[in-house]
């Protein structure tokens, strides 16, 4: 696991320390949650959290919004023919094509979404104008592609030669059973909180490796895959979308934060329900989900339900991957 943390310069970012929060009678509530704040925040799932995290604080740390920071953060990820669960490079269905989701939500709830997009590298940018640019909120397949041609995006065949190196070897089985951490997971879910106290997130993957044709997960799904509510905080989710779905995962966690939980205690609790669902299911071997969450306060959590989860931190204190606390054990 990459562990690197990095102190930063405090000048060009605004952070009061969480022990300040020990506010005199006379402050106004507004005034003590300004001070509560550590900000900016970014955070993302797996190791290629870190380079998104790193392009985001190019924004976050001048003073840039929280929506450039995260749609321009997991684009460096979707880039990146290594990665082969997101973007250019992504595994396929089980048909040998590379279909894509992704969502993004901004702090007025404006959201975006595409799904089964193909031939497109960065689904978030598209995801990103059917949120400025149409009337509604997801599109998908054929219509998604014919809307980012018509709004410039370049069409190219994303199916690498490593990725269908690794079709062909999954061909000679055919066995869909997707190893958890492994062909389950590097969906780059970001969340950020910039320096305004406004938050954004994005979400973007190839989804599962070895999918039917036509299967869309909870990656671009809003209140699935990304839910967030500027006046409470944000959650992402990562790994097998039916679970996710099924829980309405990030609306929960940032429901359960709206009620009075800490980012972890929400991501604990909805795990545990994804828990209860499937403990006497025949799936429960093949099962990882995984959540990340972000309150007002800059406070944030990621939470799995098995071992093997982490996530990356960027805020003024810490810049570092995270090794995920998870609920079953052994
Ligand atoms: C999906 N949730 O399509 C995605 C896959 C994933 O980390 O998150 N991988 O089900």
């Amino acid at each position: 696991m990459i562990k690197r943390r990095k102190f930063i310069g405090q000048a060009a970012v605004g952070v009061a320390s969480l022990s300040s929060l020990s506010a005199c009678a006379t402050e106004s509530k507004e005034e003590t949650r300004k001070k509560a704040l550590v900000k900016p925040v970014a955070i993302s799932t797996w190791n290629h959290g870190m380079m998104a995290n790193d392009e985001s604080w190019e924004f976050l740390k001048s003073g840039g919004s929280a929506l450039d920071a995260v749609e321009k953060g997991v684009r460096v990820v979707e880039d990146d023919p290594k990665v082969m669960t997101v973007g250019l490079g992504g595994f396929p269905d089980r048909e040998g094509k590379v279909t894509l989701d992704a969502c993004i939500m901004d702090k007025y709830s404006n959201c975006g979404s595409v799904a089964y997009l193909q031939d497109i590298k960065n689904p978030i940018s598209v995801a990103r104008k059917v949120m400025e640019k149409t009337p509604h909120i997801m599109l998908v397949g054929a219509g998604a592609k014919k809307f980012a041609l018509e709004q410039g995006f370049e069409a190219q065949n994303l199916l690498t030669p490593e990725a269908e190196k690794a079709y062909k070897k999954w061909l000679e089985k055919s066995k869909y059973q997707p190893v958890i951490n492994i062909e389950n997971h590097d969906t780059i879910s970001m969340l950020a909180l910039d320096q305004n106290g406004d938050l954004a997130g994005a979400c973007t993957t190839s989804g599962a490796a070895w999918k039917m044709d036509g299967r869309v997960g909870d990656s671009p799904i809003i209140g699935a895959g990304l839910f967030l509510d500027n006046e409470v905080g944000a959650a992402a989710a990562t790994g097998l979308g039916e679970a996710v779905i099924r829980t309405a995962g990030s609306a929960m966690v940032v429901e359960l934060m709206r009620q009075g939980k800490s980012p972890e205690e929400a991501c604990i609790e909805v795990t545990n329900r994804i828990y209860e669902l499937y403990k006497r299911r025949d799936d429960m071997e093949y099962l990882q989900v995984g959540f990340i969450a972000l309150n007002k306060n800059g406070e944030h959590a990621g939470y799995s339900l098995k071992s093997g989860f982490n996530y990356a931190i960027h805020n003024p204190d810490v810049q570092q991957m995270e090794d995920a606390k998870f609920q079953m054990k052994g």
